[in-house]
């Protein structure tokens, strides 16, 4: 149980920790009410209204709805900062706090991503859904809440992202700006899973999403038992801990009666299940402003917020639609240390504070009070080479031209260049000695952050990772926009992962920074710039996996996602290819087995994998659908 009280803490402190230097700022400013809120199918949800005690002028709403608890419960009871940012909270909006259907002190069934059901006619739809339980609350809002001036907001981060982008759909008229960050899009791509793979690092967390309340309400954490898989081993080496689990069908038994693992393991691939949860071919007719906010290294939720921004300008071309990525991971814009680094990478002073004064409050002061105009561009984007904010008028950007990358016989990364001859790359891959994701003794997590920006050296001079660099830059190259893998292999089993990674090698005198720990040279560092895990089975479609024909030639072809990033002169680029990556995803046995999470310990077989010299690595061509990556949306 500490385990998980402390994971609550977490994420209730890192929703609602210390910012502001006046503690009390929220009391001597803002008066606390509690409503349960009717939806349409007379289920109560439980809200909390935070309005400036000024009453000089009227507010507009700033909502934010959540699965993760609205706490501190109780009139009387504080938090010690409202909002996204101390900006907005000292600007003055009537804060809303909801916990979302199912959730903590709201009524009704709990359900993950809950499926969006269309309907034009919100005012009369009878099913439920995020969209409508939005609608529903907004509507209460502006008839019972004084002192509005009949416009609203919303922002999520994560699965509060989710709920804001949910509500995009048939939104209500006084729905004017929505600010989704990090928002999920859909638990097939997000969070949970890579291209087919299981990102066993979450295993501890999934006691927060598998139960439903046994009670109607309560402020307390319902969530179920981990106690027991916290017995497998010393959670402070989580490589051994998840190999001491064995094959995933041994989780059921520390998750009996959880049940999101039993519908993770009963959903192996993207069936109806999944896309039904999908919120992105719901992102039609949305005629509000949206700002989409995002981290170049946010391990939890990447595709969601380029690919809901993405959505959205398919779907919506004259639409007030904007995206923001930052040299961040999950949640960083919206807390500020003084300087921003991810694991011992740094990238400049007070980034999150320049974000939060000069994108985001703009943003809502503007849409929701008519207050400045921001000149915000269409897309407002870091470039984590250089490090500096850079802007374009479309992502991604048309400006910068393509760079194809291929591979040399003699272990040379290629920019733009035919290799000589057509050379193949050979490698054995033992799935019960994984190459291990991250370049130090790492704990379990509830959540993986730190590797994305993670040294990789531990991995090149592996005999099962194939390692292919650049000689040094003799000028900057700048990579951006979307990154399509085109792999040509064969095996001599029938079924493997590919995991390939776009790496920064550092120059031999690269300097530490303020973010580099004494035990770290950063001579030579091979920072990761962008990964992506594919499951070979799902080559063809996510839906319909397909065993491979052994020692047979195919094509496994997916995109990794976007990047901005200038490798400068000096630095090298290096690409990594292997077929394992412990524990951050689940071991394929390679072997092909219907459902991996019931695969026996028998089934793990070492394969030989075969990379064709014809592969290549494209970076900054736009994805075209024919090239096998349009999901199937139903
Ligand atoms: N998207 C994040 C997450 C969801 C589910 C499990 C773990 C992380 C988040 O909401 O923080």
């Amino acid at each position: 149980m500490r385990f998980v009280i402390l994971f609550h803490l977490f994420v209730l402190l890192s929703f609602n920790h210390v910012i502001s230097a006046d503690d009390n700022y929220v009391v001597k400013n803002y008066t606390k009410a509690e409503y349960q809120i009717p939806m349409r199918d007379g289920v109560k949800l439980f809200t909390i209204v935070y309005a400036p005690k000024n009453k000089k002028q009227s507010y507009p709403f700033l909502m934010n709805r959540t699965c993760y608890s609205i706490a501190p419960y109780g009139k009387d009871s504080y938090p010690n900062k409202l909002g996204p940012s101390a900006f907005l909270m000292k600007e003055g909006y009537i804060f809303v706090y909801q916990d979302v259907r199912g959730r903590y002190m709201s009524e009704g069934t709990f359900d993950n991503m809950r499926p969006h059901v269309p309907g034009n006619d919100k005012e009369n739809k009878v099913d439920i859904d995020e969209s409508s339980d939005t609608f529903d609350t907004i509507e209460w809002l502006l008839k019972n809440i004084e002192n509005n001036n009949g416009k609203v907001g919303q922002w999520g981060i994560s699965y509060p992202g989710f709920y804001t982008a949910a509500a995009l759909p048939e939104a209500h008229p006084a729905l004017v700006a929505s600010s989704p960050q990090a928002p999920i899009s859909d638990f097939y791509f997000d969070d949970f899973h890579h291209m087919g793979t299981f990102v066993q690092s979450y295993l501890p967390i999934f006691p927060v999403f598998g139960y439903q309340k046994d009670t109607l309400t309560t402020t307390q954490w319902y969530g179920g038992p981990r106690e027991k898989l916290m017995e497998l081993g010393d959670t402070k080496d989580a490589y051994q801990f998840n190999l001491n689990l064995g094959p995933l069908k041994n989780v059921k038994q520390y998750y009996p009666n959880d049940f999101f693992w039993k519908q993770i393991t009963e959903h192996p691939n993207y069936d109806v299940f999944w896309q039904s949860r999908n919120i992105l071919p719901h992102l039609v007719d949305i005629d509000h402003a949206v700002l989409v906010v995002g981290g170049w290294f946010d391990a939890e939720d990447l595709y969601g917020p380029l690919n809901i921004y993405k959505t959205i300008e398919k779907n919506n071309p004259k639409s007030k639609n904007n995206i923001v990525m930052g040299p961040w991971s999950h949640g960083d814009w919206s807390r500020e240390k003084g300087y921003q680094a991810v694991n011992h990478i740094y990238f400049g002073d007070s980034v999150s504070t320049f974000y939060q004064r000069n994108i985001e409050l703009p943003f809502f002061n503007y849409y929701l009070k008519g207050k400045g105009k921001p000149a915000l561009p269409e897309a407002y984007m870091f470039d984590t080479g250089t490090k500096i904010w850079k802007t374009f008028d479309h992502w991604p950007p048309v400006e910068i031209p393509e760079t194809i990358l291929k591979f040399q016989a003699n272990g040379k990364l290629l920019i733009n260049e035919e290799p000589g001859s057509e050379a193949s790359f050979t490698y054995i891959s033992d799935p019960n000695k994984p190459v291990p994701y991250r370049s130090e003794i790492a704990p379990i997590r509830s959540t993986p952050r730190p590797f994305m920006t993670d040294d990789q050296r531990h991995a090149s001079t592996r005999p099962d990772v194939l390692t292919f660099e650049t000689d040094p830059l003799t000028s900057d190259l700048t990579l951006a926009g979307e990154i399509l893998v085109k792999l040509v292999i064969s095996m001599s089993t029938n079924d493997a992962d590919f995991i390939v990674k776009l790496i920064d090698v550092y120059p031999p005198d690269e300097p530490s920074t303020k973010a580099t720990p004494d035990y770290i040279t950063m001579g030579g560092y091979q920072q990761l710039v962008r990964h992506e895990a594919m499951r070979g089975r799902f080559r063809h479609s996510f839906e319909h996996p397909e065993p491979f024909v052994p020692n047979h030639k195919e094509e496994v072809n997916f995109p990794l996602q976007d990047i901005l990033h200038t490798f400068k002169k000096g630095h090298k680029v290096m690409i990594q290819i292997h077929s394992t990556w412990f524990p951050y995803i689940d071991r394929n046995p390679q072997k092909y087995v219907d459902n991996i999470y019931e695969a026996d310990e028998t089934d793990f077989t070492v394969g030989m994998i075969t990379v064709y010299g014809s592969s290549s690595i494209s970076i900054g061509t736009p994805i075209k659908p024919e090239e096998g990556f349009e999901l199937e949306i139903k």
